[in-house]
């Protein structure tokens, strides 16, 4: 296998490289219209969705990555719909039953526990790299996603995931979940940064918070993510605090659909690519990332005025959304966007321009992941960023390494087993629940997760 590596770290002579892990799009992928806030999930509202396409779109996408030469995992969808919070909350009987009386009581508790929201992975965990924490171990904290209610049923499957990927406590530390309150909303990697000379060296973590905890909230949209959330994160991952940083995101960007910061900003490497309307206070947070990088790089922010991509084209196009990745072979950035920018012409205007001028982002690729962006998914909400070197490569369990006969397997099981179409009403059908068992049962099979990955499997 051929790794991207950007150099040399400081810790002796072990390469370092960022890994992508993609969340698999599962079965019910739909279009509830769960998310407030979330402007293409309340557009999309009831939409017929394409599972089928949606997943082969994903692993499109990830497959992609992988041919260029960059190391690409998987993450597998959870258990949907969800029986054990229907069980939870009062519904009993068979299945079909438990299914059928939800419905009647109420279609939304079905939506709800049938999203396929898992799928966007940068909500499932805020990962550092070991460089950065006291014990040297890479740690993992599963997000809460609690503002949402389909989504937080995430996280302990999340977590379940991550402790049968990254099983190796000598390498990983995997958490649980922040306690659930409102003071400890967590929205995972969608609001976390980190800026670096290389992968592989301590950097310069950065989290931002749409609202303080113990404060009102502020804004018309839901505010996901608190400064206490960031800041229990930098605690318990040994982060060392001249190297962290907790910015606050404009109110302006959430009202104006920014559910996440990763829709109006992306870093990779020394390059923070985010629009103008990005931070609240934006000189304020330039310079405190110049401040704590200083001594360790030299970053450069790569800003985007409104005047050029208005912050309403921004959101709609995802432009803020993408993948920037260093890729062999390529001295400068590539930028991972969704076909919904090249469609944009404020945006593909922009982007024109960026990679025509001397900066440090050197080439557009577009990719379709149109499934996904109808719920305000792009390419950036599908992976999760997991710093690794050879030896934690080789330290990885399950089969989630993304090479040609794993792609092979899942296309075949996808084709399989998904639907081409999903309506609102399709999610009553009991035969959804046993076709998705059925398929995930496969599934970890094919990435060796065992045989008691699932609720469903345990009994
Ligand atoms: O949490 N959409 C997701 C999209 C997550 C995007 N992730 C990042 N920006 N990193 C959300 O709002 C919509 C589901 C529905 O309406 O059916 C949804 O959950």
């Amino acid at each position: 296998m051929s790794i991207a590596r950007d150099g040399n770290t400081s810790r002796g002579s072990v390469l370092a490289f960022e890994a992508n892990f993609d969340g698999l799009v599962g079965l019910t992928h739909n279009y509830g219209g769960l998310s407030t806030g979330n402007l293409a999930s309340a557009a999309n509202a009831t939409a017929i969705s394409r599972p089928k396409e949606g997943a082969l779109q994903g692993l499109a996408k990830a497959k992609r990555l992988a041919d260029a030469g960059l190391v690409q995992g998987l993450l597998p969808p959870h258990e949907r719909p969800h029986l054990p919070t229907l069980k939870a909350i009062g519904f009993s009987g068979s299945d079909a039953e438990i299914l059928a009386q939800a419905w009647k009581a109420d279609p939304a508790l079905v939506r709800n526990v049938s999203s396929s929201a898992q799928m966007w992975a940068a909500n499932a965990a805020t990962v550092s790299p070991a460089a950065d924490c006291s014990d040297g171990r890479l740690h993992f904290s599963p997000a809460n996603l609690l503002t949402m209610p389909h989504r937080a049923l995430e996280a302990s499957q999340t977590e379940r995931s991550l402790r049968a990927i990254f099983a190796d406590t000598a390498q990983f530390a995997v958490h649980k979940a922040l306690p659930y309150q409102p003071l400890f909303a967590d929205e995972g990697a969608a609001n976390h940064m980190r800026l670096c000379a290389n992968h592989g060296e301590a950097g310069v973590e950065i989290f931002v918070w749409g609202r303080n905890g113990f404060g009102q909230q502020e804004t018309r949209f839901p505010a996901r993510q608190t400064l206490q959330t960031g800041e229990a994160i930098a605690r318990r991952h040994g982060l060392a605090p001249a190297r962290v940083l907790h910015l606050q995101q404009s109110r302006k960007a959430i009202e104006a659909g920014a559910f996440h910061n990763d829709v109006v900003a992306v870093a990779s490497l020394q390059v923070l690519f985010c629009h103008e309307h990005a931070f609240e206070d934006r000189l304020g947070a330039y310079e405190a990332i110049k401040r704590a990088c200083d001594g360790l790089m030299e970053v450069a922010i790569v800003e985007v005025p409104e005047a050029e991509v208005p912050l309403a084209d921004a959101i709609k196009s995802y432009l803020f959304n993408t993948q920037l990745l260093s890729v062999p072979g390529e001295d400068r950035l590539v930028l991972i966007a969704p076909e919904e920018c090249r469609e944009n012409a404020a945006t593909h205007a922009y982007l024109e321009t960026l990679v025509a001028s001397n900066g440090p982002i050197g080439r557009v690729q577009f990719v379709d992941v149109r499934q996904s962006m109808r719920n305000g998914g792009g390419p950036a909400c599908l992976r999760l960023r997991v710093v690794l070197d050879e030896g934690k490569l080789g330290a990885l369990s399950a089969r989630a390494v993304l090479d040609g006969s794993l792609y092979d397997d899942l296309v075949a099981w996808v084709n399989r087993h998904y639907r081409e179409t999903l309506g609102p009403d399709d999610l009553a059908d009991p035969a959804l629940l046993l076709e998705g068992r059925t398929a995930l049962d496969e599934l970890t099979q094919i990435m060796h997760l065992g045989s008691d990955f699932y609720p469903f499997q345990r009994g």
